[in-house]
């Protein structure tokens, strides 16, 4: 039986996530419109429930309900952290089990990003220290940039030089999330927007090479319906509409997954280096990655020293999914694409299954894990475009 102590561990487990992105870039909408799906029983997302503080709730529902009503308010332009849990909720005994914290810095862009700023140090700390980075993109500039509009060394050298050289002292998964998609989505496909900007030396030369997961998310905190950019490019409410944010949820869930095949890695790496018989090696370089972990000693011996939800590991029949999943993230992209090809309806099957054993912390963390699994996968089978390495 797992004791109490290490439940209350996996509880309190924290991913780390940093928000960058030049002001107006929809850091403040993005996090009211994630929190608004997922604060709330939402079948699309599985049977969870992200909650925050009393405070923290008044803040993004009002902010939320502000651009319901077509309110374009404007930036907050400062750094707030903001905490949330992420909880299983099960029909069944009609329990809710809280499995997971986020921690979500919203760092605005602009001055803080210059190496001669009061906070750079810190910056550069919080960087190395974040889970996951988050680099938003304001889609409705990048579609000016892309339709010569805008000269794009503006939209590089000025909105990205900064972040891209933070960034990229620090090794942690990134995501490039592309706001406003609804406004750039009648225009270029996520394809046309990867080609331009990997077109640009800069952008092309921080990804390139990179071990790190790259991906590019498309988000859109109004969906396509809600209001109608005019030709001058103010954006008006269509009377009677209601916000519909699409994959504004697949930043957070792809932070649980990127964190672990992030983590995976470096064990990996030491087991290839080690000296190990000429057989393990054999075996270790041609092998999957569940026989690297055998050869390793077993998963508890192989992920030692390294930091990892600690239900993540226990739960044998889900480490063996993720295992399978992220499987294929060092392999070349033709092979990404086959993984990316029709499995979400499978993963939503065997979520529903999982959902009605949730009796516990350590099984629940097992439905949640299923539930990001599905939304990851959901996210790369639409847009086989969106993994940048
Ligand atoms: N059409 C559309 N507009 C959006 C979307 N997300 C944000 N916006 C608009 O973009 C503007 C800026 O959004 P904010 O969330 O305040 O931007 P921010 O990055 O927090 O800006 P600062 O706080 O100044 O750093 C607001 O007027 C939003 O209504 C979106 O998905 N679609
Ligand atoms: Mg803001």
């Amino acid at each position: 039986m797992r004791s109490i102590s290490s439940e209350k561990l996996a509880s309190t487990y924290t991913y780390k996530i940093l928000v960058l992105g030049p002001t107006n870039a929809g850091k403040t909408t993005l996090l009211a419109s994630m929190f608004y799906k997922l604060g709330l029983l939402n079948p699309e997302v599985g049977s969870t429930l992200l909650t925050t503080s009393g405070e923290n709730q008044n803040t993004l529902y009002a902010r939320y309900r502000s651009m319901a009503r077509g309110e374009w308010l404007p930036g907050t332009n400062e750094v707030s952290e903001w905490k949330f849990s992420y909880n299983v909720w099960s029909p069944y005994n009609l329990e809710k089990y809280s499995v997971m914290q986020f921690s979500y810095l919203d760092y605005a862009g602009g001055r803080l990003m210059e190496p001669q700023s009061v906070g750079y140090q810190e910056l550069l700390w919080r960087i190395q220290q974040a889970d996951v980075l988050l680099v938003l993109l304001d889609g409705e500039k990048l579609l000016h940039v892309m339709q010569g509009r805008l000269e794009s060394e503006n939209f590089f050298d000025i909105d990205l030089r900064n972040i891209l050289s933070c960034v990229f002292q620090g090794k942690a998964p990134t995501h490039f999330v592309v706001t406003k998609w609804d406004i750039l989505k009648p225009f270029y496909s996520l394809g046309d927007l990867k080609t331009f900007l990997l077109e640009n030396d800069m952008f092309r030369w921080h990804i390139k090479g990179q071990k790190r997961i790259i991906r590019l998310i498309p988000v859109s905190a109004f969906g396509d319906e809600f209001a109608k950019r005019l030709p001058d490019g103010t954006m008006v409410r269509i009377p009677g509409k209601q916000p519909q944010p699409y994959y504004v949820e697949m930043p957070l869930a792809c932070v649980l997954i990127d964190q672990f095949t992030h983590q995976l890695q470096q064990p990996i790496q030491k087991f290839k280096e080690g000296r190990n018989s000429p057989l393990l090696s054999f075996l270790g370089r041609r092998g999957t990655l569940k026989t690297i972990i055998m050869l390793g000693g077993g998963i508890s011996r192989f992920f030692q020293t390294v930091q990892i939800h600690p239900l993540l590991m226990a739960g044998t029949i889900t480490v063996n999914m993720v295992l399978d999943f992220v499987e294929l993230y060092g392999k070349n992209e033709d092979r990404r694409r086959k993984r990316a090809s029709n499995k979400t309806k499978r993963l939503l099957r065997i979520r529903e299954k999982y959902l009605r054993s949730v009796k516990n912390q350590q099984t629940a963390t097992d439905y949640a894990i299923i539930c990001c699994m599905a939304l990851v996968q959901k996210l790369e089978e639409d847009f086989p475009d969106s993994f940048l390495t």
